[in-house]
C-alpha cells in the first residue's frame, strides 16, 4: 500500500515543519511504514525488541549509606559496570514506584491527546528543543525515527519556574507529579555521581561539583513509540550516545538496545518492574579519560505493543569547565581530550562532523 501523505495524517499544513507526520496515526492507519522512517540496511534492527540481554548488570542500591563495607561493595558493582557495559540498572533507588507510575500514566494521557492538542505544544522551530515534537525534533532530518516525543526542561529550578507555564495543564497532576519526579530523580543522580566519582577514586562529590553543583541542568523526555507494522524497517531512536553525564530511563516494554563494542553486537535490556535503567553520557567518557564509556545505544520498535520510556537527562550547567579529571592523569595516562566549557559541546553535537561527538575533542 502506498504510504501516506503528511495531510492525510491530519496534521496542519502550517505545522508541516515543525510536526512533519503524526507517527501514532501513522500507526493506527495500519499502513506500511512510508519511505521518510525506513532506515539505510547498516542501520536497521538486528536483535528483537524482547530479546533480552540477562548480564546487563542489575544493582541494588539499598545499603548505600549503611556501612562502609555495604558502600565499598556497591561503589565496586558500579565501576566494574561502568567499565564493562557502560549501562545497568539500579533497585532499591529511591524514587517511588507510585510516583513512577504516575509519570507514566499522564505521559501517556498526552500523548493520547487529540493531535490538535498536541500540537498547541508543538515545539518551536529554531529554537530550544522543548514541547512536542513527533519522527524528530530536528526540522534537517532525512530520514525519521518511528516516535512522538514531548522535552521538558526542569532543572535548575530557575528554569523550571520560567518553563513551569507551558507544561501541559491535563491531567490536572502534570505538572506537580513531573516536579516531584524530577526532584526525586535528581536525588538519585546525585547519589550515582557520588557512586562513580568514588569508583574512580574520586572524592564523592568530585563530579557534581566538575558539572555546576546545585547549577546542574535537567531535561526530562516522554518518549512514546507506537506499534509499528514492519518494525524490522526502521527504529523507534537512531542510535546516538548521549551528551550530558548520565541517563535515567523507566520502560515498560523492551526496546531499549546497547552496543557492546567488545562483542560487536546489540544488547537488548530487559525491563524489570520498579528498576531504572543508567547509562553514561560522553560527559563522563571524557571526564574519566575513556576509563568508562559513553555507550552508544538506540530503541526499536514492536508489532505487538505500544511502549512509552521516560527518560532523565543529567546534563552540566552550561558554564561548567568539563574535561578529563587531572587528578586521573599520569605520564601514563595522559589527556585523550581537550578541555572545553560545556555550552561549546552541544554545537560539536549538533554540526554532526564526527559518529561520535567527543572525538571531535580528542587530543
Ligand atoms: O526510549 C528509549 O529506549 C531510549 C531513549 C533514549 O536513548 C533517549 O531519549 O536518549
Ligand atoms: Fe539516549
Amino acid at each position: 500500500m502506498a504510504p501516506p501523505a503528511a495531510e492525510s495524517v491530519g496534521i496542519a499544513s502550517e505545522k508541516k515543519n515543525v510536526v512533519p507526520y503524526s507517527v501514532m496515526k501513522l500507526s493506527d492507519s495500519q499502513m506500511d511504514v512510508p519511505e521518510k522512517f525506513v532506515k539505510a540496511m547498516g542501520e536497521r534492527p538486528t536483535v528483537a525488541y524482547n530479546d533480552y540481554c540477562k548480564e546487563i548488570p542489575v544493582i541494588s542500591l539499598k545499603n548505600i549509606t549503611s556501612s562502609d563495607a555495604d558502600r565499598a561493595r556497591i561503589v565496586a558493582e558500579i565501576g566494574l559496570a561502568c567499565a564493562e557495559w557502560g549501562i545497568f540498572q539500579v533497585v532499591d533507588h529511591g524514587v517511588p514506584e507510585e510516583l513512577m507510575t504516575k509519570m507514566a500514566a499522564n505521559s501517556m494521557e498526552f500523548f493520547k491527546l487529540p493531535l490538535e492538542e498536541k500540537l498547541k505544544y508543538a515545539t518551536k522551530p529554531g529554537g530550544f528543543p522543548v514541547g512536542y515534537a513527533s519522527g524528530s525534533h530536528r526540522s534537517d532530518d532525512d530520514i525519521l525515527d518511528w516516535r512522538e516525543l514531548m522535552v521538558h526542561r526542569t532543572l535548575p529550578s530557575s528554569i523550571r519556574e520560567q518553563d513551569i507555564n507551558i507544561w501541559p495543564e491535563s491531567p490536572d497532576t502534570y505538572r506537580q507529579v513531573l516536579a516531584d519526579y524530577s526532584d526525586n530523580v535528581d536525588t538519585l543522580v546525585t547519589s550515582l555521581l557520588g557512586l562513580i566519582s568514588e569508583s574512580l577514586g574520586l572524592p564523592t562529590d568530585y563530579i557534581k561539583n566538575a558539572v555546576g553543583g546545585e547549577k546542574t541542568e535537567q531535561k526530562i523526555l516522554a518518549n512514546y513509540y507506537p506499534q509499528c507494522p514492519q518494525p524490522d524497517l526502521t527504529l523507534g531512536l537512531r542510535s546516538h550516545t548521549d551528551y550530558g553525564t548520565i541517563t535515567i530511563l523507566q520502560q515498560e516494554v523492551g526496546g531499549l538496545q546497547a552496543y557492546k563494542e567488545d562483542r560487536d553486537l546489540w544488547v537488548t535490556v530487559e525491563p524489570i518492574r520498579g528498576a531504572l535503567v543508567v547509562n553514561l553520557g560522553d560527559q563522563i567518557q571524557i571526564l574519566s579519560n575513556a576509563k568508562y564509556c559513553s555507550v552508544e545505544h538506540q530503541a526499536v520498535v514492536n508489532s505487538n505493543e505500544t511502549r512509552l520510556t521516560l527518560v532523565v537527562f543529567a546534563n552540566p550547567n552550561s558554564l561548567s569547565q568539563m574535561g578529563p579529571a587531572p587528578e586521573l592523569l599520569s605520564e601514563e595516562n595522559p589527556a585523550k581530550y581537550r578541555s572545553y566549557t560545556f555550552k561549546d559541546y552541544l554545537p560539536i553535537c549538533y554540526a554532526k562532523q564526527t559518529k561520535k561527538h567527543y572525538d571531535a575533542l580528542a587530543i
